[in-house]
């Protein structure tokens, strides 16, 4: 039987580069993002391959969701895996200068977008029971704090902490969960993040040698390959070029 992977947030970085790492090896694929134009070219391009039914629907909308998932074709009726990828960070400023508004918007789409996709197609992924598997695209912000990172950090220390919780839950359905938790990686995120400034996009990524959303589909494709008793609880993956700074400590005049 074929396998069918459902990817949110696939019209660009790591959720792209995952519906073309799993087209490679002959997967069905279900691919979402707002980006219409975007979403539908990949899906014509990669049905020369496999079968690809693209979903245009904001994850944050969860009447558009519950529609979408639930006029899915009967062929879906069990699915193999959720690459529950869509998300985003805006801005790094100090929290005191942050946009209320941006903070709501990473909530909604880090956090309740994710809930909404995991809780709807779950009947889906226990249908299909062992070998069934969830990848939640937490971040090394999760566990680790930075300046600038306040409400994105801690989406990804909900979507860490979810993940956990969702796995005991699932015990004796068969269905694996992970929280893979990326570093710096090279993507249209840090254009999103930083309001399309491609200067400050280039010094992001300038002489790191960052990871590549292809590093991160690679090692997606290879959680969800793992045989069916092995369960990928948590994986941390960095450019070698980026590590941990030290305590900041203010000191008094
Ligand atoms: P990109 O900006 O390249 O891709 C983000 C994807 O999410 C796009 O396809 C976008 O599609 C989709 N998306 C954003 N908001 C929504 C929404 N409201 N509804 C539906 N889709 C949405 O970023 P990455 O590929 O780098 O990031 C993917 C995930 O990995 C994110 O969750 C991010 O937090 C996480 N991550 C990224 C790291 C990095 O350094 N790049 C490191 C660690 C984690 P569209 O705009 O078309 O809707
Ligand atoms: C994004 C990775 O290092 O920019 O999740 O916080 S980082």
């Amino acid at each position: 039987m074929t396998s069918t992977v459902f990817i949110t947030g696939a019209t660009s970085g790591f959720g792209e580069a995952c519906a073309r790492r799993f087209a490679e090896a002959g997967w069905s694929l279900i691919i979402t993002g707002r980006r219409e134009d975007r979403l539908n070219a990949l899906a014509q391009e990669l049905s020369a391959k496999v079968d690809v039914l693209p979903l245009a629907v904001d994850v944050r909308d969860r009447k558009a969701m519950e529609a979408a998932i639930g006029s899915l074709p009967a062929q879906f009726s069990t699915l193999t895996a959720l690459v529950n990828n869509a998300g985003l960070a805006l801005g790094n400023d100090p929290a005191p200068s942050c946009d209320l508004d941006d903070w709501e918007t990473m909530v909604d789409t880090n956090i309740k977008g994710l809930l909404y996709t995991t809780r709807l197609l779950l009947p889906r992924l226990i249908a299909h029971g062992r070998g069934a598997g969830i990848v939640n695209l937490g971040s090394v912000a999760g566990s680790y704090p930075y300046p600038g990172s306040h409400v994105y950090g801690g989406t990804k220390a909900f979507v860490k902490q979810f993940s956990l919780n969702l796995r005991c839950d699932l015990q004796g359905t068969g269905v694996r969960v992970t929280d893979l938790e990326p570093g710096m990686c090279e993507s249209e995120f840090s254009l999103v993040r930083f309001g399309g400034d491609k200067a400050r996009y280039d010094a992001t990524y300038a002489g790191v040698e960052p990871l590549q959303p292809q590093d991160i589909a690679d090692t997606i494709y290879w959680i969800l390959t793992q045989p069916a008793h092995i369960n990928v609880n948590r994986l941390e993956v960095m450019p070698v070029n980026q590590a941990w700074a030290g305590f900041a400590v203010n000191r008094q005049k």
